[in-house]
């Protein structure tokens, strides 16, 4: 493994729009891997894997996503993919868990060289009536994925070694594409985290559990938003999980601007108001939406946007949708906005933009801010 040391101009250099300004906007250093990858097949019943393992196999050191659709991912030259770990779905009847769907789904990823998180739910998207069972359903899922060779997942390939619990539970309203996330307070969702966090780390103490996204977190978020996760904070959530989460969810250009940082500084506000350590974060939800005469500041926006959350600490960042996953009927306007690839087909520009961008610090090590201007 070699590393090369290189710095990058995010502006003009990487997108040669003609609107950039010419002066600096942000400039970073890049300490950019050229590790050569090698596919290690390791088979499921052997020894166990630690977590350093996982971020040497093949496309583990990709910091984006999604990986879905799969064609257009391995294009745009992303990793990351999310899938669900549902209890409902799992768990058959009582103590008994049907995980073949999630075998599946999990292998082929992998099989592509896609690293995946998984998000938990439980059943009813509410806290456990039963909150022993829910921990016996959330450890025999990570003891399913965490490639120590005991009860494996026979089509496992390498371990999957970051959890998120639910999503978004603050939105407890159901719209016509979209179901509630969570029914229950915010101390309810802390007993969640709790329970799962505990149920994670008996099975797989090396495990990443990663907190759910606030849907919102941003001076404009409704109130009722923000102080949900104020609560959440407030019992203690801080105690049961080891990566924070940002969701920057956006209809137009017009709602942000070529400086963001996609929300990370307002969360991580909200975590040190309330004494939770500085921890790392990922974005698992990413989603610039664009009129067409904004497509060129969508596109410059993502990298600029991509490179400031890394030099936040952010390990990685999911993008919402690459394309229309399903009948775009079903879709709000402002998801279908989002797109990189619109519905006509047509690549738009934040397309070519996200795999220049993954071509050029997909596979870096770490950053580190040497000034910022403008
Ligand atoms: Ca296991």
């Amino acid at each position: 493994m070699g590393y090369v040391k290189a710095s990058l101009l995010v502006g003009e250099e990487t997108l040669r729009s003609p609107t950039c300004k010419a002066v600096c906007l942000f400039t970073l250093a890049l300490l950019i891997t050229s590790t050569i990858f090698t596919s290690i097949a390791i088979p499921a019943q052997q020894s166990s894997i630690s977590l350093e393992d996982v971020k040497l196999t093949k496309g583990l050191a990709d910091r984006l996503g999604p990986f879905s659709p799969i064609e257009e991912s391995l294009e745009l030259g992303v990793s990351w993919a999310r899938v669900k770990g549902d209890q409902a779905i799992i768990e058959i009847s009582k103590g008994v868990y049907d995980f073949s769907e999630l075998d599946l789904e999990v292998s082929t990823y992998q099989a592509l060289g896609g690293n995946v998180l998984i998000t938990i739910f439980p059943k009813n998207r509410e806290k456990p009536s039963d909150v022993e069972a829910y921990k016996q359903f959330v450890k025999a899922l990570v003891e399913r994925y965490d490639g120590d060779g005991y009860e494996d997942s026979p089509l496992l390939k390498y371990p999957v070694k970051y959890w998120e619990v639910m999503n978004e539970p603050d939105i407890q309203f159901s719209t016509a594409w979209m179901p509630a996330m969570f029914k229950g307070p915010p101390e309810d969702y802390v007993d969640v985290l709790k329970a799962t966090y505990e149920a994670i780390k008996e099975a797989d103490p090396e495990a990443k559990v990663v907190i759910a996204a606030p849907s919102i977190i941003n001076p404009w978020a409704p109130p009722d938003t923000l102080e949900f996760w104020e609560e959440v904070m407030e019992h203690g959530a801080g105690s049961y999980f080891d990566v924070g989460n940002v969701h920057f969810i956006t209809g137009t250009e017009s709602e942000y601007s070529e400086d963001t940082d996609f929300d990370v500084s307002y969360y991580k506000e909200l975590l040190s108001s309330h004494g939770v350590e500085e921890k790392p974060l990922v974005i698992t939800e990413l989603q610039l939406g664009a009129t067409e005469s904004g497509e060129e500041k969508q596109a410059r926006a993502l990298v600029k946007g991509c490179v400031r959350a890394f030099a936040e600490g952010v390990e990685f960042i999911m993008y919402v949708e690459i394309k229309a996953l399903e009948p775009s009927t079903k879709l709000p306007e402002e998801l279908i906005r989002s797109f990189l690839i619109d519905l006509s087909g047509r690549r738009r520009p934040v397309f070519y933009a996200f795999k220049t961008m993954t071509a050029l610090i997909g596979d870096f090590q770490s950053v580190v801010k040497l000034s910022e201007g403008c």
